[in-house]
């Protein structure tokens, strides 16, 4: 058992291990409750490790059963062994063989770690360190191995056994009733790629023909009955394999690809070598029972693991701390290709708002660390939206740097270089210096500096000179260990756009770095004086969000108006709608603090009714992106500081009904012609046409309650699909009284049976703001339906509330807090993987008014001074208070 004081591991103490394990010989008998587990360990000294060196490898609570050295028994003087590790005093130095033979119960493995069982199925998860609840090892990505994997199983209760790689052998363990699987991987691969499955599924698949002709087999296996769901999941897959042989000139390489859906996962998806296993939350999809924002994410969840094959899994990470190297830069490619897809731009506005959402907000608090942190305690933790999001961005920022060109050719040069490596951040920027013939140094520092840099823009227009000057500065506040700060290298991709809308030529005057219309800021500040220009320009700053970094400039709101109709970067239009919501809300969430009537500008609602007029029918997910407001969160973030959700809420509402009101014709017309037309299909236009349609009925709904409920009790009772459904319920969630209530119960009753489904209930529940909401939930989590043993349904119910109810988690009086600890607590035991990440709903506390702020910090000692926690809750219990 691993104790509540993990010690602090340091990315400077890295040193190769003194042995390595080239082939693993796996046998494994599963059990319900007494799985065998033969392990035949091949291996030599390290010559870059200590000669004479004593082998420890890892366990985590663990039942030896027999040890065994070049097939003799070892003496008991020969090792030590504990549920946490194997030491082997004086191991040969020559190649020798190590079998264990271990016994699991995967039955009662609730912390879905290492092997255990989802609603009756086997399967396995192992990254980061589970795989040393499976056999003792070196748990540890540089460890590199060639796997041969047998799997035996009761042929009734698993008839399907899969493992990594290719399938070699099959067959009956004659009078058993047993039968087994013979699998061999032969790319070497750490531990925590290592998977398997064995059960009772369906299956859907096809063949999929690779760009140099060689057929695979690919398919997805779930539970019985549910094959018709996953056939959008295997269209996404092959498209996938496409784009990746097209867009970054990769095949795929083995003879079969197997993805399993499993109800009881801890996180997304797993992207173990040909065997992908997956929460069926994002596998599963039909008309009736997902939405369209279910089927995007599906689409690029099954990319993003797909696209680890090469990076990550062919070329995978020296160290926990150079996570980044893989989740950042396939976050990267899964983005590219929803883009390619998909519509870019709005593709682009959901990332940023996702970034902003969590990573700015992670980067703001207690629990800001840098995109390749140099210290942990639970590598757990780490799997943030720093890591995947920034780590996204840092690549992207890359691209622009250096361009298109350079950066396939850094992409290529690293994945001929690196392949069959564990790798490190540094080997994979140094890819991209060769391929750029640029000194990249510099811009190492994003990797290394945690917070989110703020750049300040001011401007001087001169008529008579015809030239504009632009002083761009940057900063990045202090985050916890690391008080001084130093510039780190920011693409600032611009435009200048004259009061009339059109585009003015880009003449820089002075020496500055300015290329294919990207400036780049690498020192504290930087002017700029454009030359030639022939009117006052508005700056368009941060074209397509080119850095993650907040734009702070004064610019009028005129202005603003000027680039959200006339911006040639869709980004920046959008941005510039945001910018003017948002100010337009602070200004009310001002008065709703101090008690004052509240009156909303109401230039936003013109400038938001000629956008309906003139340019709302030419993309749909666009312009329903500009109708969604800054949410609470976005406002908090942007106080900064002593936040009273309450009165943020209360002035947010106040702007929505004000706009719903002004825009009541515009939006009923609106609603009216994007009705529903044949049959549902998930593609991206009929997606954001109903996207649009429902951000219509949502701002409606807030000018008028009653058409508002009128409509979407409608909408609710013809829907013929779950977007529409749901939309509609969850325009009504936010309207109190009985057609409500109504709704709920009627959507209850119609998927009582579909776990998945009834998580979009829980969650919704969860999120009404009104003071009823936390005995709902309380309520709710006695419902049959409910379960504190499955990762979904707590995120569904406890998660949503603690991180999607701005006023009712942060209630005045503590109890929102008091119950999430409450969660915590008794999670932590079971699941403490799940329980911690429950937990980081803390991790803006200190931003809140002085009240909340005492009752937040109490419920954090409380699960802090919780005796017996596990590394997970305490690591991030620590933090939060440090
Ligand atoms: N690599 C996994 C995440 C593993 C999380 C371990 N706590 C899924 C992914 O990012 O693709
Ligand atoms: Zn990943």
């Amino acid at each position: 058992m691993r104790t509540e004081n993990a010690p602090v591991v340091r990315l400077e103490d890295y040193r190769p291990t003194d042995y390595l394990i080239d082939t693993v010989k796996l046998d494994v008998r599963l059990h319900p409750t007494a799985t065998r587990v033969t392990a035949e360990l091949a291996l030599r000294p390290n010559p870059k490790g200590t000669p004479g060196a004593a082998l420890t490898l890892d366990g985590d609570e663990l039942r030896l059963v027999s040890a065994r050295l070049d097939g003799v028994a070892l003496g008991a003087a020969a090792y030590a062994v504990t549920p946490s590790s194997l030491v082997l005093h004086a191991p040969p130095q020559r190649p020798f063989t190590l079998t264990l033979e271990t016994e699991l119960d995967p039955s009662a493995n609730t912390k879905l770690m290492g092997l255990y069982r989802s609603s009756g199925i086997y399967c396995t998860q192992c990254e980061a360190e589970g795989f040393r609840r499976i056999t003792y090892f070196l748990d540890r990505p540089d460890v590199l191995s060639v796997y041969t994997t047998r799997i035996e199983a009761d042929r009734e209760e698993a008839p399907l056994l899969l493992g990594n790689g290719n399938p070699v052998e099959r067959g009956e363990v004659p009078g058993t009733g047993r039968h087994y699987a013979l699998w061999h991987d032969p790319f070497p691969k750490p531990c925590y790629l290592f998977a398997l499955v064995g059960g009772r599924l369906d299956k859907v698949s096809q063949t999929y023909v690779t760009g140099s002709g060689r057929a695979v087999e690919i398919a997805i296996h779930v539970e019985a009955g549910k094959g018709e769901r996953a056939t959008y999941a295997l269209d996404a897959l092959a498209r996938s394999m496409r784009w990746d042989e097209k867009v970054f000139g990769r095949e795929y390489d083995l003879d079969v690809f197997n993805v399993v859906a499993v109800s009881d996962f801890n996180m997304g998806a797993m992207e173990n070598k040909g065997l992908n296993i997956f929460n069926d939350k994002y596998v599963l999809a039909s008309a009736e029972k997902a939405t369209d924002a279910d089927y995007a994410n599906i689409e690029a969840i099954i990319a993003h693991e797909y696209f680890h094959n090469w990076t990550g899994n062919r070329i995978t990470c020296r160290d926990w701390f150079q996570l980044c190297l893989k989740e950042g830069l396939t976050v990267f490619r899964d983005q590219e290709f929803s883009s390619d897809e998909r519509s870019r731009p709005v593709k682009r506005i959901a990332d940023v708002r996702t970034l902003r959402a969590q990573q700015f907000a992670e980067d703001a608090g207690p629990l800001a660390h840098p995109v390749r942190p140099a210290q942990y305690r639970e590598i757990n933790n780490f799997y943030t939206a720093t890591v995947y999001e920034k780590g996204a961005e840092v690549i992207r920022m890359l691209k622009t740097l250096i361009g298109a060109e350079a950066f396939r050719r850094g992409m290529d040069l690293y994945f001929e270089r690196c392949d069959g490596t564990a790798a490190t951040v540094e080997d994979f920027i140094a890819c991209f210096a060769e391929a750029s013939g640029r000194d990249l140094s510099q811009f190492f520092t994003w990797y290394e500096q945690a917070g989110t840099p703020t750049v300040t823009a001011s401007s001087h227009y001169d008529p008579a000179a015809r030239t504009y000057r632009l002083d761009l500065a940057q900063r990045t506040p202090p985050t916890p260990g690391q008080a001084e700060k130093r510039p780190v290298v920011i693409p600032v991709a611009l435009g200048l756009v004259g009061e009339s809308g059109r585009e003015l030529p880009l003449k820089a005057g002075n020496e500055v770095p300015l290329a294919n219309g990207v400036l780049t800021l690498d020192g504290p500040a930087l002017s700029v004086t454009f030359t030639d220009v022939p009117e006052r320009p508005v700056p368009s700053l941060l074209r397509g969000f080119s850095a993650p970094v907040r734009l702070e400039m004064d610019l009028a709101d005129e202005d603003l108006f000027v680039l959200f109709r006339h911006d040639r970067d869709p980004f920046n239009q959008w941005q510039a709608a945001q910018t003017v919501a948002t100010r337009v809300i602070l200004e009310a969430t001002r008065a709703a603090r101090a008690g004052q009537a509240i009156s909303v500008d109401a230039r936003l609602g013109e400038a938001l009714a000629h956008f309906l007029d003139s340019r709302a029918e030419a993309d749909h997910a666009f312009a329903a992106q500009v109708l969604a407001l800054p949410t609470e969160a976005d406002m908090a973030r942007e106080i900064g500081g002593d936040v009273d959700p309450d009165a943020v809420f209360t002035g947010r509402l106040a702007v929505k009904r004000a706009l719903g009101a002004a825009l009541a014709d515009r939006l009923a017309a609106l609603y009216g012609r994007l009705a529903s037309r044949g049959a549902y299909s998930p593609d991206a236009a009929s997606a954001g046409r109903r996207a649009l349609r429902h951000a219509a009925l949502d701002l409606l709904a807030a000018g008028d309650a009653a058409r508002g409920t009128e409509l979407a009790v409608a909408q609710f009772a013809a829907a013929d699909n779950m977007t529409d459904r749901f939309g509609a319920l969850a325009v009504l969630a936010h309207l109190p009284g009985a057609a409500r209530e109504t709704a709920l119960a009627d959507f209850a009753g119609r998927f009582h049976d579909d776990p998945l489904v009834l998580d979009k209930w829980f969650a919704l529940q969860a999120t009404i703001p009104e003071a009823g909401t936390l005995d709902r939930v309380r309520e709710l989590t006695r419902h049959p339906a409910f379960s504190m043993g499955n990762p979904n349904r707590v995120r569904s119910l406890v998660g949503s509330f603690a991180m999607g109810n701005a006023t009712q988690f942060n209630r005045a009086d503590g109890a929102g807090y008091d119950f999430l600890a409450d969660v915590v607590i008794a999670l932590d035991p079971k699941n403490p993987q799940v329980a911690a990440r429950l937990l980081t709903a803390f991790r803006t506390w200190r931003m809140l008014e002085p009240g909340r702020r005492a009752k937040a910090e109490a419920a954090l000692k409380r699960v802090a001074g919780t005796p017996g926690l596990s590394p997970d809750v305490s690591d991030i219990s620590g933090r939060s208070l440090a």
